[in-house]
């Protein structure tokens, strides 16, 4: 039987998009979680001699035979997932429209990461500013268009917005009833919610 290892570090980030979609496909996997620092031999040697470009996550899937196969990159991990395991539309224009859903919501998370990671205070004034003046309508108006379209759920959405603290993630389903409604219907399916209750608890 072939094994899965996810590695990454101990938050959501960039990981639990992979981390849903083993959850939401019942599928066993060792959610591997390495010390985020530069100075962890373990996670140094980790980013340079396994990891195919330096960075984390990286999806191994260990064969059979005991051969490791190693793929890095979020949404490549993501999409091989939701592949493998029937998450990925039935033919080939869903699979492309979802391609199309995913590469938008990661367009968004550039601006989410940009706000999250800020320490000074007045830069991260004129983000929040930003993000509720421009980009949330920006975005939000769109994606809450393919939700209605959709009958199905987008777990990197749900992520993305996870990343953010509780009082953000109020502000913004107290304006978009489409985004929360979508929200609480995936994070309530009861293997995500699984998941969620089980999960540990990180900021971001
Ligand atoms: N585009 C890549 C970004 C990977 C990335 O930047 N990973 C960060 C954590 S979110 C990392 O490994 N940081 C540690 C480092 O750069 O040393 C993806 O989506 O996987």
């Amino acid at each position: 039987m072939t094994l899965f290892r996810l590695v990454y570090f101990d938050f959501k980030g960039r990981g639990e998009l992979a981390r849903l979609i083993f959850a939401a496909s019942k599928q066993q996997y060792e959610d591997k979680r390495l010390e985020y620092s530069e100075t962890c031999p373990e996670t140094i040697a980790y980013k340079k001699e396994k990891a195919p470009f330096g960075r984390l996550p990286v999806l191994e899937i260990i064969e059979e035979n005991g051969q490791v196969k190693r793929l890095a990159q979020s949404i490549a991990i993501g999409r091989y997932l939701a592949n493998k395991f029937g998450l990925a539309g039935k033919d080939e224009w869903e699979r492309a429209l979802a391609d199309a859903i995913v590469d938008q919501i990661s367009d968004f998370s550039v601006k989410v990461l940009e706000y999250i990671i800020e320490k000074d205070e007045q830069k991260l004034d004129e983000l929040s500013k930003d993000l509720h003046e421009n980009v949330f309508p920006n975005h939000f108006g769109y994606l809450e268009l393919k939700i209605k379209e959709s009958k199905s759920g987008f777990l990197h959405l749900i992520n993305i917005l996870d990343w953010f603290d509780d009082s953000i993630q109020s502000k913004i389903f107290e304006k978009y009833l489409t985004l929360k409604e979508h929200n609480v219907r995936v994070k309530s399916l009861p293997e995500i919610e699984e998941w969620l209750v089980k999960r540990p608890a990180t900021i971001y």
